[in-house]
């Protein structure tokens, strides 16, 4: 009987487990950055999708920042910086480079918006 129970409780908990295994990865979007702007330059996201933003720097180091998306990458030329996300509002997000590059860095920006 014992058995019996540990069968009935093992099995349904291996399936979820098997289950959560095959989840599909979340969405890669991919960003570039480079003097003095993102490419693209506008995005959108759906609240409750999981997504990777994958940003690159092309020529220098720049920064990826958006406070309440909880975005925070130091971008560097030699790798990519990835960051996952929930956006669990909808709203329309700019996101800037906080790390001085240059002449036109303030108005380095990109949005994200969440639908
Ligand atoms: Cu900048």
């Amino acid at each position: 009987m014992n058995r019996f129970i540990a069968m009935a409780v093992a099995v349904p908990l291996f399936v979820v487990g098997m289950a959560a295994s095959m989840d599909t990865p979340p969405r890669v979007v991919t960003i570039s950055a480079k003097r003095f702007e993102f490419t693209p330059n506008q995005i959108t996201l759906k609240r409750g999708e999981p997504v990777t933003l994958r940003v690159s720097a092309e020529d220098r180091d720049h920064g990826f920042y958006q406070k309440d998306l909880k975005i925070d990458l130091d971008l560097t030329p030699d790798h990519a910086s990835e960051v996952t996300i929930t956006p669990d509002k909808s709203g329309r997000y700019v996101v800037i480079c906080d790390h001085f590059c240059g002449s036109g860095h303030g108005n380095m920006k990109m949005v994200i918006n969440v639908e």
